[in-house]
């Protein structure tokens, strides 16, 4: 048997074993890994459900828009394009739909809690394709809206990211979408990390602030690895009004052919499954779960001594000490508990030094884990790092 094999169940002991707190991770359903591997994989469906350039897609198109159905109705848009390859892909069809090369736009900084597809300068797409402008968050490590709003008023960007990967906190929809408003950018809003959040009710939706929705669906969507485009009421009327025509077929143009080819056919209809669990009751349950489980492991920590950003969410940024989070997380990892190294907000580290770890609840709260475990885990945590 092909040594592959051997790895994979290593690995699936490994993930069974150990305490997963990266945030960002997840554990798929037997259904939704099921249809992952199975024989979509073998089709090509280069275009949309209808209107395909190969022959042989009759179930192929019924699969896509069950998806993009389903999708609709969990977020509220009118438009979901369900092709990017995952959250990075979905954030570049955006710029590529809506901007030219060179114009400006707006994120949070990564080293506050961005993402590198917002405008990261020097090294990214986002970052050297388009004049890239960036906000930050306080000494508490909430953002500054104030000092947005300002900074927009001044810069004028044709398009603002809201959200990230590392941000603790609820995020005020209404006032990005006032600041938006105030230069007429897009405004949008990338909820890779708390789509699970806001698909089980316990974080208010974007959708009537925002002119489009992108999002990852492996994190606290626990869906499969992959990404939408979701266009709003509030979009179609922004690119109405703004004399750019029909935003749903702009995007769409901008993922196929704009950037990709055919789509993974068996991610797609592993995310319809996904999103029919994640309209179910049982799931309201978990995404409240995963938030009181992460509001448990915070105050452990605190009441340990230890400075904790969070949590309004299902993660939350550790202060290990001046550049010693890469260490921290080593530490952990050999205690068996995976988490990530990361900046914490007004870093004395560096990024390859950060003094920073990134903590969160989705997986394990998944595999059943409560307060009482949060808690143990917690004690156990804060023992490494004040030792
Ligand atoms: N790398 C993802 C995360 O862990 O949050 C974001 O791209």
């Amino acid at each position: 048997m092909d040594k592959i094999f051997d790895l994979i169940s290593q690995e699936d002991k490994y993930q069974q074993e150990a305490i997963r707190l990266i945030p960002s991770e997840n554990f798929i359903s037997e259904e939704v890994k099921k249809v992952l591997g199975s024989n979509l994989s073998n089709k090509y469906a280069e275009g949309y459900p209808g209107r395909r350039y190969y022959q042989g897609n009759k179930y192929i198109d019924e699969i896509e828009n069950l998806a993009i159905e389903r999708g609709k109705k969990l977020f509220r848009v009118e438009h979901m394009n369900v092709q990017a390859y995952s959250g990075s892909p979905a954030n570049l069809a955006v710029l590529l739909a809506l901007l030219k090369p060179g114009d400006k736009i707006c994120g949070m900084r990564l080293a506050d809690g961005g993402h590198l597809t917002h405008g990261h300068p020097g090294i990214t797409f986002s970052g050297k394709y388009f004049e890239s402008i960036q906000y930050g968050v306080n000494q508490e490590g909430v953002i500054d809206y104030e000092a947005v709003a300002e900074m927009v008023n001044k810069e004028k960007p044709k398009l603002i990211f809201c959200g990230g990967s590392a941000y603790p906190w609820k995020i005020n929809w209404q006032r990005f979408s006032e600041i938006a408003s105030s230069v007429n950018a897009y405004l949008i809003a990338d909820i890779a990390h708390i789509a699970g959040l806001i698909a089980g009710g316990v974080h208010e939706s974007p959708v009537n602030y925002v002119d489009i929705i992108t999002s990852t669906t492996h994190k606290t969507l626990r869906g499969p690895r992959g990404a939408f485009i979701g266009v709003t009421k509030r979009g179609i009327k922004t690119a109405e009004m703004k004399g750019d025509g029909e935003l749903n077929k702009k995007i769409d143009k901008a993922v196929f052919p704009g950037l990709q080819g055919g789509p993974h056919m068996n991610a797609i209809a592993a995310m319809a499954v996904a999103f029919g669990e994640a309209s179910r009751p049982e799931f309201k349950k978990y995404a409240q779960a995963v938030v009181e489980n992460a509001q448990v492991l915070a105050e452990t920590l605190k009441a340990a001594g230890i400075r904790v950003f969070g949590t309004e969410n299902h993660l939350m940024l550790v202060d290990c000490g001046v550049g010693r989070g890469k260490e921290m997380a080593v530490k952990l990892e050999n205690e068996g508990i995976i988490v990530n190294a990361n900046m914490i907000p007004r870093d004395q580290g560096s990024p390859m030094k950060p003094s920073g770890i990134r903590v969160g609840s989705p997986a394990m709260t998944t595999k059943g884990w409560g307060k009482k475990e949060f808690e143990e885990v917690g004690k156990r945590i804060a023992k490494v790092i004040n030792s």
